[in-house]
């Protein structure tokens, strides 16, 4: 990033219920963004952690490598990506592998994220995912009926974390009406060396620029009629420490940089949105009948 017209993000913390105060709840609303400290404690952070790692530790990776080392495997591949909404899958950093496709970095470090369905399929992720201090908190965000329709753990390990590109959620997890929220955990520090957050607060009110959805038989982005332009120059860094909770309005823009420093930066993301809302078929991501999505509480 090279301006920072750096807009002054509020900081707010929730009581042991989770819950926030009314000037927190007007911040959401007015910004589509919530940054709550200290929301989750630091041996949850540690838990997380260490729950993720096991998971790497176990993967195998020379199966999953297969599937993307060889252009005829294309589809394979996407399919990997595809079907991955309700199962544990580990996903590879761009630059985890040499010109031979054999890995370049060790396992411990090649993975960009591990998804989707983490929040039901694994123990610590699920106690973590559906305590009564977070669905507490969710209530209070005008919400109905809240599901969590996915999670990842964001590693952007040193040197080799891979920048995400500017978007919304609401164009990846797409409900009528809008009702896609993202809750962020910082489990380490997260700086503008390691790849913090950048985001557009208050521009989640023009509404979404696109939709990534299923278009005869292939993912595709599309383009929004109404679409509207969010300059990625006015971007403000979100520089927190572990713990806090970054909660994310579905039209917000957001961002982050590669990590270049020696510090990883483990986040666990959540997206919930309303059962009451409308999802939509040709949307990537879709769940099979033995693992429907559950109610926060
Ligand atoms: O953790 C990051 O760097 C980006 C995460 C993100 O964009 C998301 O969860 O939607």
């Amino acid at each position: 990033m090279t301006s920072q017209s750096e807009i002054r993000v509020s900081r707010f913390r929730s009581d042991e219920a989770g819950r926030v105060t009314a000037d927190a709840l007007q911040t959401w609303d007015r910004d589509g963004l919530l940054v709550i400290e200290d929301f989750a404690f630091s041996d949850q952070c540690r838990q997380l952690i260490s729950a993720a790692d096991a998971l790497v530790e176990d993967f195998d990776e020379e199966e999953v490598a297969a599937i993307f080392s060889a252009t005829s495997q294309q589809h394979a591949a996407s399919q990997y990506f595809e079907t991955s909404g309700d199962k544990i899958r580990c996903f590879f950093e761009e630059g985890a592998f040499d010109d031979k496709g054999k890995l370049a970095v060790p396992k411990s470090r090649s993975i960009n994220k591990i998804g989707h369905a983490l929040h039901d399929l694994n123990p610590v992720f699920e106690r973590f995912s559906y305590q009564p201090r977070l669905a507490n908190l969710v209530a209070q965000l005008g919400i109905s009926e809240p599901q969590w329709l996915q999670s990842m753990l964001i590693f952007k390990q040193p040197a080799i974390g891979g920048e995400v590109t500017w978007h919304q959620d609401g164009s990846f997890l797409y409900t009528v009406p809008q009702t896609v929220i993202g809750f962020w955990f910082a489990l380490e520090d997260a700086t503008l060396e390691n790849g913090c957050l950048w985001v557009l607060p208050g521009q989640h009110k023009n509404g979404l620029r696109s939709r990534f959805r299923r278009i005869n038989g292939r993912l595709q982005t599309e383009t929004l009629p109404e679409a509207p332009s969010f300059d990625e120059n006015d971007g403000t860094p979100l520089e927190v420490s572990a713990g806090t909770l970054v909660v994310l309005n579905g039209a917000l823009p957001h961002y982050s940089e590669a990590n270049r420093s020696s510090k990883s930066r483990y986040a666990y993301t959540l997206h919930a949105i309303s059962g009451a809302a409308d999802y939509p078929e040709d949307n990537w991501l879709q769940r099979g009948r033995d693992l429907p999505l559950r109610r926060l509480s």
